[in-house]
């Protein structure tokens, strides 16, 4: 999969890919992810990337033209009818649908290039996302300053989903979320630690019951933290 990310702020992606799954990831060439600074696609001599909102208000509003030539560049038109198959060009942005594992999921088995837009300021003029994007994406109800971040989770979420991205030791299919329900508690040696047991049913090696616990603490924790998972109310389980 490739992934170029479109921000004013390129530095702010220099370490955060180079670590773990996605270091490996990216060593295997399971994924090519490049980094783009939206104002080399300015062309005007102060190299604006962003201007006064039309109709008034407070704050800027990021300019149309510097994103457009950026997709020109990458995908040779800015007319999202003429993407190739499996190119996605996401805006993350606080207005966007929120973020859920299947949609990560549908994007790592789906997709082969992503394009992710990073807003700042009020937002971004309109037109973007009448012609560029395909999909809009908010990574949670509070607020941040800029799509970064969330370039970064939402980049993360799908990269460890790639085939052979995860390695053998773990499966994405073990994961929360991907049976519905919050995990259940870990715990490693020493059996007591600083007075806290673990336990006792876990270390008895009777796997039929440490399955059966397990189960029982992830509904325990997924009632008192995500009673919404149990619901379905967010299209999670059932
Ligand atoms: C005054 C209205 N605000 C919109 C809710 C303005 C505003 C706040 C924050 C405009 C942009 C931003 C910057 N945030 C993002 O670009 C962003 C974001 C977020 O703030 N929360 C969750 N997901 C995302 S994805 C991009």
């Amino acid at each position: 999969m490739k992934i170029d990310v479109l921000t004013i702020f390129p530095e702010f992606f220099e370490q955060v890919f180079d670590f773990g799954i996605i270091r490996r990831a990216k060593l295997a060439g399971i994924v090519d992810i490049n980094v783009h600074d939206i104002r080399e696609f300015a062309t005007d001599k102060h190299q604006m990337t962003d201007d006064r909102p039309f109709g008034g208000g407070d704050g800027m509003v990021m300019k149309a033209e510097p994103i457009f030539l950026a997709i020109e560049h990458l995908l040779g038109t800015s007319n999202r009818e003429e993407y190739a198959a499996g190119t996605k060009v996401i805006l993350l942005s606080p207005q966007g649908r929120p973020l859920k594992q299947a949609f990560a999921k549908e994007i790592a088995e789906c997709a082969n290039h992503l394009v992710l837009i990073c807003g700042r300021y009020e937002g971004v003029d309109e037109r973007v996302n009448e012609t560029l994007v395909t999909d809009e994406i908010s990574i949670g109800d509070y607020v941040l300053s800029g799509g970064e971040p969330a370039a970064i989770v939402l980049s993360d979420a799908i990269i460890r989903l790639l085939p052979e991205a995860l390695g053998s030791e773990t499966s994405a299919e073990n994961d929360s979320f991907s049976n519905g329900l919050l995990d259940c508690p870990h715990y490693t040696r020493p059996a007591e630690f600083r007075g806290m047991k673990v336990p006792e049913v876990l270390l008895n090696g009777n796997h039929a019951e440490i399955e059966k616990w397990r189960h029982e603490k992830a509904l325990e924790k997924t009632r008192k933290f995500r009673p919404d998972l149990l619901t379905g109310e967010n299209g999670e389980c059932e």
